[in-house]
C-alpha cells in the first residue's frame, strides 16, 4: 500500500501527530547504498517542493504534493500548513536506483536555524537550493557558512527554472562571484521559464527530458555551452585530483568516471561544488539530481571517520556495520500523542529494535522498542538501522539531542551539538486561569524539543521569560502550546529589572506613635543613610546607652531590609545603602517590635527620598557579528540606543565582531533590529554586565509610569 500524506491523510486532534502506521515496505539498505541529504537555502526557494518531487519520483507518494495545498510530506506539522513555510526539519527518505537517499528538509527562515544544526548534522552533504531568479539571497550565503563551518560537501540546486525571469547562468555567476571557481554547472537546462524542458549532463553529454528524465538528444545550439561547462567541470575537479589534472593538461580523453571520481575527491576537499538545475514544482531535473546524489555524492561509508571520547581516550568511529554502536541523537520531538520522538543518525555499528542500549552522556540504560524510518510525520517500523542511516526511537526515557547511543561495554560519546544562544526574550504569562498551571510543563516541553528555546525564569521581575531565534520563533511556540497542549499563553515584552540606590547622606528620624484607646504604639528610630557603592546592604547598629534596647534592634533592621525591597522612587529594590541606627527612643508600655520594624522601615523611605534617590538600569555586554558592510548602520543604530562601542576586530568567519554595551531596555528588540539592519546577515549575544545610573530625562519617563502604575493597581 502507498501511504498517504499529510495534507490529505490526516483530520481532527491528530493532525500534525506522528502516525505509527507502517508503510509499504522499506527495504533494508547497507551503508554503501545510502545517501544523506540536507537541503538548505534561503526560505521559500523550494526545498521542500524538491524534496516532495524526489519522493514522488521515486514512487514514495503516489501524488505530488505542493506547498500551497498543504500536501507536502515534509511540512506535515498545522503550522506548516498555515504559514506555508517548513519550521522544522523533516525526513523524506526515497528509494532510488538501488540506494537509499535520506533527504534531510530544512526551513530556510533565519528563526529556525537550530533545525538548520540538527539537520547538517545527520547528514554527509548538504544541497543548498537556489532560485532561478533571485540568485543568491541571505540565506543562500547563510546556508554556505553553516555548511563551511561544518566542513559539509555540498552541490548547488538552481530551481524554479520554469518562473518567468529564470535565468542559471547568472544565478551560477552570482554563486562564483560569492563562493569561488569551485561551483561548476554538472546540468545545464534546456530552455528556461516556460520552454524550460530538461537538463543536459554534461559530464556524459547527454540530455534528459521531462517529468521521467527521459533520454534526449542535446540539443545542437547546447553543444559550445556543454563543452565549454564540461571543461569547467573537469578543470574543477582536476583541483584535488593530481591524475585527473595531468591527463587534463595532456589533452587526453577524460571519461565520466574518471570525472565522478575527481569530483567526488574535490568535493571531500572542499573545492568543488557541482551545480543541477530544475524545477520542483514542475518535476523536471529532479530525477538527474537524484541521479547525481547517487553517483557523484559520498555514501557514509566514503566520509572520513568521526572522532568519539572512550573511558578517558579518543577513538575514530567509521561507518561500518559491524563496528562498535555509536548512535547519534540529532533531533526530539515531543508529539502528545505518540510521545518522544528521538531522531538519530547510526554513526557506527548497528542499531537493532527491542534491545537495551547504554546512553554515555546521562550514564543511563534505554530500552529501545520499536525502531523506524520516518518519512515526514509516518513511521515505519524496522528491524535494525545500518552504519549511516537515520531513523528513529519512540518513548526514551532519559535521551536528549546531542546525546550518544551506545553500548554499556563499549562507551562512547561523540562530539555534542553546539546551537546558538537565543538573542529574543519575551516574557509569557498564562491567559486564563485553566492555563496556570499548566503554561509551565508544557513550556518545557516545547523547549525540550528545541534547544534554541530557553525558558527561565527572572530572579528580579519574577516573570517567566521565553527566549527564542527572533519573534516567529517565540510565536511559533505559543501557539505549539496551544495546538499540542491546549495552553494558552500571552507574550509581552520583558520587564525591565530596574533598581534603585541614593546618592546623598542623610540622617532621618520617624516617630511612629497611636494612642487608640487601651494600648498604644510607640517607637522613634535615628538612622544614617549613604551610598555603599558596590557594597551592597549594611545595617550597621551604633546604639549607645540603650536608647533602643537590644530586644527591639533585630525588627529596626527587618524594617528596614522590607523598606529596601520597594524604593521611594519607582518601587525598585533599593540597593548599595549602608544604614546606620545610631539612636531612637522605646516607651515603657507602648513599645513592641512591630512598632519598631514600622518606625525603621519609615525613617528608610523618607531618608532615602531626601538622599537624591535615583533610578538604575541593568547594562549589557553585546557582541554582534556583521558583515563589514554593515558595520556603518550597525554603529548609527547603537547610538541611538545609548550604546558605548569598545571596539571592532575581524572574527574568523570574515565578519566584524562589534564590542559594545547598552542599557537593556534599548536593546530589547535587538533581534528584530539587527536582522533588518543587516536583512539578518548579523548575529549577536548579550549579557549582563552591570547597573549604571539612568539620564535624568529618561528616569523621570520611567518612574512616573511605575507611579501610574502602582496608583491604577
Ligand atoms: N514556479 C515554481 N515554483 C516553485 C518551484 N519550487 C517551489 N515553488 C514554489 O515556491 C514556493 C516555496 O516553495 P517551498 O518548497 O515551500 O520552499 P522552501 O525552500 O521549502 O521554503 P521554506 O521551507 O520556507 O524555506 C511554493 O509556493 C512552491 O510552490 C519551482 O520549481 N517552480
Ligand atoms: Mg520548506
Amino acid at each position: 500500500m502507498i501511504l498517504t500524506h499529510a495534507g490529505n491523510a490526516s483530520s481532527g486532534e491528530r493532525e500534525g501527530s506522528h502516525n505509527q502506521e507502517s508503510a509499504r515496505g522499506m527495504k533494508e539498505y547497507k551503508t554503501e547504498q545510502i545517501r544523506n541529504v540536507v537541503l538548505l537555502g534561503h526560505g521559500g526557494t523550494g526545498k521542500t517542493s524538491l524534496a516532495e518531487a524526489a519522493l514522488f519520483s521515486s514512487g514514495g507518494v503516489s501524488r505530488l504534493g505542493k506547498v500551497d495545498d498543504g500536501s507536502t510530506t515534509s511540512d506535515f506539522e498545522p503550522d506548516e500548513v498555515k504559514r506555508k513555510i517548513s519550521l522544522s526539519l523533516a525526513l523524506i527518505p526515497c528509494e532510488w536506483a538501488g540506494h537509499k537517499i535520506n533527504i534531510i528538509d530544512t526551513p530556510g527562515y533565519a528563526d529556525f536555524v537550530g533545525e538548520v544544526k540538527s539537520g547538517i548534522r545527520a547528514a554527509d552533504f548538504g544541497a543548498i537550493v537556489v532560485d532561478a531568479v533571485s540568485g543568491v539571497q541571505v540565506g543562500t550565503e547563510m546556508a554556505w557558512m553553516h555548511a563551511e563551518r561544518a566542513k559539509l560537501p555540498r552541490v548547488f540546486f538552481v530551481n524554479r527554472m520554469d518562473r518567468e525571469n529564470a535565468n542559471f547562468e547568472q544565478a551560477v555567476a552570482q554563486l562564483q562571484a560569492k563562493f569561488g571557481k569551485g561551483i561548476a554547472p554538472l546540468m545545464l537546462p534546456i530552455g528556461s521559464q516556460d520552454s524550460f524542458t530538461g537538463v543536459v549532463n554534461v559530464a556524459e553529454n547527454k540530455a534528459y527530458t521531462g517529468d521521467k528524465g527521459a533520454a534526449a538528444e542535446v540539443p545542437g545550439d547546447m553543444a559550445a555551452a556543454v563543452a565549454a561547462a564540461r571543461e569547467q567541470l573537469i578543470e574543477a575537479a582536476a583541483e584535488a585530483d593530481d591524475d585527473l589534472l595531468s591527463k587534463y593538461l595532456e589533452g587526453e580523453e577524460i571519461s565520466e568516471e574518471e570525472i565522478t571520481a575527481g569530483l567526488k575527491k574535490g568535493m571531500a576537499a572542499g573545492l568543488v561544488y557541482p551545480v543541477f538545475a530544475g524545477s520542483a514544482a514542475k518535476n523536471i531535473g529532479v530525477s538527474k539530481f537524484l541521479d547525481g546524489l547517487v553517483a557523484d555524492c559520498p555514501s557514509p561509508a566514503e566520509m572520513a571517520p568521526q572522532t568519539a571520547k572512550n573511558n578517558g581516550g579518543e577513538e575514530e568511529l567509521k561507518a561500518d556495520a559491524s563496528g562498535p554502536l555509536a548512535a547519534f541523537v540529532f533531533k526530539t520531538s515531543a508529539d502528545p500523542f505518540v510521545g518522544r520522538l528521538t531522531y538519530l543518525r547510526v554513526v557506527s555499528g548497528t542499531l537493532k529494535a527491542d534491545t537495551h542500549v547504554w546512553n554515555a552522556n546521562r550514564n543511563a540504560d534505554e530500552r529501545l522498542g520499536q525502531l523506524s524510518v520516518v518519512k515526514g510525520k509516518t513511521q515505519e517500523h524496522v528491524p535494525a538501522l545500518a552504519a549511516g542511516d537515520i531513523g528513529a526511537v519512540a518513548k526514551l526515557g532519559q535521551t536528549v539531542t546531542g546525546d550518544t547511543l551506545c553500548t554499556k561495554e563499549h562507551q562512547v560519546t561523540l562530539a555534542e551539538l553546539v546551537f546558538p544562544r537565543p538573542p529574543f526574550n519575551v516574557a509569557v504569562t498564562p491567559k486564563g486561569k485553566a492555563d496556570v498551571e499548566k503554561m509551565g510543563p508544557s513550556l518545557h516541553r516545547i523547549a525540550e524539543e528545541d534547544p534554541t528555546l530557553l525558558v527561565h525564569r527572572d530572579e528580579y521581575t519574577g516573570e517567566t521569560i521565553i527566549s527564542g531565534m527572533g519573534e516567529t520563533h517565540v510565536d511559533v511556540a505559543a501557539e505549539r502550546m496551544k495546538r499540542k497542549f491546549g495552553v494558552e499563553v500571552d507574550l509581552h515584552a520583558p520587564r525591565v529589572p530596574y533598581r534603585e540606590t541614593i546618592t546623598g547622606y542623610v540622617e532621618s528620624e520617624y516617630i511612629h506613635k497611636k494612642q487608640t484607646g487601651g494600648h498604644g504604639q510607640y517607637a522613634r528610630v535615628n538612622i544614617k543613610v549613604e551610598p555603599n557603592k558596590g557594597g551592597g546592604f549594611q545595617f550597621v547598629d551604633a546604639v549607645v546607652g540603650g536608647s533602643v534596647p537590644r530586644n527591639y534592634i533585630p525588627a529596626v533592621e527587618k524594617g528596614v531590609v522590607e523598606a529596601m525591597h520597594e524604593g521611594a522612587l519607582a518601587h525598585c529594590p533599593m540597593v548599595d545603602v549602608k544604614v546606620t541606627l545610631f539612636d531612637g527612643k522605646e516607651h515603657p508600655v507602648d513599645s513592641s517590635e512591630m512598632a519598631f520594624k514600622l518606625a525603621g522601615s519609615l525613617a528608610l523611605k523618607q531618608g532615602a527620598l531626601k538622599a537624591n534617590p535615583v533610578l538604575l538600569e541593568p547594562v549589557y555586554e553585546l557582541k554582534i557579528h556583521v558583515p563589514e558592510s554593515n558595520t556603518g548602520d550597525v554603529m548609527s543604530d547603537l547610538n541611538g540606543k545609548r550604546a558605548k562601542v569598545h571596539g571592532m576586530t575581524p572574527d574568523d568567519g570574515g565578519m566584524t565582531v562589534i564590542d559594545a554595551e547598552a542599557p537593556l531596555a534599548e536593546v530589547l528588540r535587538y533581534a528584530t533590529d539587527l536582522r533588518s539592519i543587516t536583512q539578518g546577515r548579523g548575529t549577536f549575544e548579550m549579557q549582563f554586565h552591570h547597573y549604571e545610573e539612568v539620564p535624568q530625562h529618561i528616569a523621570q519617563k520611567v518612574i512616573s509610569e511605575a507611579q501610574k502604575g502602582a496608583a491604577g493597581g
